[in-house]
């Protein structure tokens, strides 16, 4: 039985990711870290239906003796690194633990890999984030770098690390390239899921507004059920190499608000504010992925549209709340 270790197995692609190998029969390691709120901690796990199918081990990102020690004692044939101080905003407000965390603890994972089971195949969780500032109207994997957020700064530390660890030592290492992907399971500060969360407090009379930030940025969303089968392809490759993962299409916060809201058969227009408080020190205004690579040397696709992603996320909510008022 193939034995896969996930960091970050607590979040939305942890969750997937776990569901998606168990489903493939692999035996899942789950890292997780001691949390004074450890019985809610597995919500999403729950969720899925996944979590009592999980061998959880202790350890945090930024606790290098732990990861090597997991490695050491485990073996596990696959290591997908997908912890992270993950919200871009936070970042301002916690550039330094962001740096610890997505950053260095990548580094941590990375020597653990080296020291203690260098055979084992490894997964980074870089970000269209990198792009930043965009240098190409559509980017891929040749198309330069420029961050605009601390949170950015920090993944392309471990993107680079990744490359030269592979460079340098021979691992088989990957850096997915991933584009913004969403799910029922995306966490409520992310701009879709508090579209999605609105819409459905606003449809059962639980607030009558939403204040969002900068309605004009536009990303390219996808499904995070499609992206964690990316990251298993990558590992199945037999040379590591580095991919973008993304739909190839582009959508305002706006148009999102216009689709989730009429899912529910009301008007954004209505309900939606601009909170200038919201604004970010700097804003990544455009991004959009040319999958091109991945589709042509691994056959990856994304299946799911936004439509369809955002009625999936809209409804799931509803039943969230109604599921509260009962
Ligand atoms: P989430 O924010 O949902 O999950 C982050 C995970 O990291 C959680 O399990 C969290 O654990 C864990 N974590 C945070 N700090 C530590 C630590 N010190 N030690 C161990 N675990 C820690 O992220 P997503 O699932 O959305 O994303 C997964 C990865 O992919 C992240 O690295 C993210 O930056 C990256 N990414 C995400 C994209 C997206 O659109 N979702 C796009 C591109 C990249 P806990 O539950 O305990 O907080
Ligand atoms: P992002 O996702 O920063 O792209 O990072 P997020 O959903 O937070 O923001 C997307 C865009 O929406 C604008 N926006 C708002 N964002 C939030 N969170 N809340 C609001 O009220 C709001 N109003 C407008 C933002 O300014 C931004 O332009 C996500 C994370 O998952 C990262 O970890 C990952 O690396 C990237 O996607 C790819």
């Amino acid at each position: 039985m193939r034995k896969a270790l996930i960091t970050g197995v607590t979040g939305q692609d942890g969750a997937y990711l776990s569901q998606f190998l168990l489903s493939k029969g692999y035996h899942v390691l789950g890292l997780l870290r001691r949390s004074a709120s450890s019985d809610v901690i597995g919500a999403r796990l729950s969720w899925l239906g996944v979590l009592d199918q999980i061998e959880m081990v202790d350890g945090d990102l930024q606790d290098l003796s732990s990861l090597i020690r997991i490695l050491a004692d485990h073996k596990p044939d696959e290591v997908y690194n997908l912890a992270a101080q993950s919200f871009v905003a936070t970042s301002w407000q916690q550039p330094l633990l962001t740096g610890q965390v997505t950053g260095i603890g990548a580094g941590h994972v990375l020597e653990a890999v080296r020291i203690a089971h260098p055979q084992a195949r490894f997964y980074q969780a870089s970000s269209s984030e990198m792009f930043g500032k965009i240098q190409q109207d559509k980017q891929s994997e040749s198309t330069p770098f420029y961050p605009r957020s601390p949170y950015a700064v920090a993944k392309l530390y471990a993107h680079w690390l990744t490359v030269n660890y592979r460079e340098s030592f021979g691992l088989h290492a990957s850096s997915g390239i991933l584009f913004n992907h969403e799910s029922p399971l995306r966490g409520i500060e992310f701009v879709t899921r508090r579209i999605t969360d609105g819409v459905a407090r606003i449809k059962l009379g639980l607030a009558d507004e939403l204040p969002l930030g900068n309605l004009s940025a536009t990303r390219d969303w996808g499904h995070a059920r499609d992206y964690v089968k990316a990251m298993w392809m990558m590992l199945q490759q037999d040379v590591a190499d580095d991919y973008v993962i993304a739909t190839g299409v582009t959508t305002s916060v706006k148009d999102f608000c216009d689709i989730a809201f009429s899912h529910a058969g009301l008007r954004a227009v209505d309900y939606v504010k601009v909170d200038p408080g919201r604004m970010r020190p700097a804003e990544v205004d455009v991004l959009l992925g040319d999958p091109g690579k991945a589709e042509a040397k691994m056959g990856w696709k994304a299946e799911v549209g936004l439509a369809q992603l955002a009625a999936e996320m809209v409804d799931a909510d509803i039943a969230r709340h109604r599921a509260k008022i009962k």
